[in-house]
């Protein structure tokens, strides 16, 4: 019986943690195929090649280091949920030329929210090398978050000399090819989801079964 009742106890305290804590659930938005993984060095031709079903802006020669900058948007849409709590959006891009000295990102934004200054420092941690495709990551702060609840969200992206060309000297200009973009981020389910079941729920009727159980025994005992 004393078994029994650390079993109930056990099982109580589950419940109780189990239905005290919301589910969360992840959506993900990617646009353009992944045709390079990170640290790839390959020709911008070879990539442009690599285009099969990538849609505009990916897959493009956009600007060019002796020309003009890169300067695109795209939008994501997805479905319109309540509750996001944490998100984030990863690039990869080719011939970024973070190696250049100072700041490659002129502007990158989300729905209008500003995350240059995180981009930047994305460009910066890599290695940044002329003629490479690099994915960055960049967390999507709280007024970004705020964009998602519509279900969609555009990105703007300008990239700004100095670039680098591939004999090492600086360039004017700074233009790349976008190869894809992939939007993730995470909603509570008990906000606003209302479709994935409770889990508290079943903990509880797991533990009711388990009471039943235990009084069975009891009665069991006392008239066996
Ligand atoms: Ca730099
Ligand atoms: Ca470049
Ligand atoms: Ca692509």
């Amino acid at each position: 019986m004393k078994n029994l009742r650390l079993l109930a106890a056990t099982a109580l305290a589950a419940a109780l943690a189990c239905g005290g804590a919301a589910q969360a659930a992840v959506v993900t938005s990617q646009l353009g195929d992944i045709d390079a993984a990170d640290g790839t060095q390959m020709t911008g031709a070879a990539l442009i090649a690599a285009n099969a079903n990538d849609p505009a802006p990916f897959n493009i020669q956009n600007g060019g280091d002796t020309a003009f900058n890169f300067s695109a948007s795209w939008t994501h849409t997805f479905a319109a949920v309540s509750g996001i709590n944490a998100g984030s959006i990863t690039i990869g891009l080719f011939d970024g030329d973070a190696v250049a000295s100072g700041d490659q990102v002129a502007n990158f934004s989300l729905d209008g929210v500003d995350l240059t200054a995180a981009l930047n420092a994305a460009f910066e941690a890599s290695a940044g090398l002329s003629g490479y495709v690099y994915h960055y990551t960049v967390a999507l702060t709280a007024a970004a978050l705020a964009m998602l609840a519509d279900g969609s969200a555009t990105i703007e992206l300008a990239l700004t000399g100095p670039g680098m060309g591939t004999t090492g000297v600086p360039t004017l200009y700074n233009g790349g090819i976008l190869d894809f973009s992939l939007l993730s981020f995470s909603y509570d389910t008990g906000g606003g989801g209302g479709a994935v079941p409770e889990p508290g729920t079943a903990s509880l009727l797991l533990l009711a079964g388990l009471g039943a159980f235990v009084t069975r025994r009891r009665s069991a005992r006392r008239h066996g």
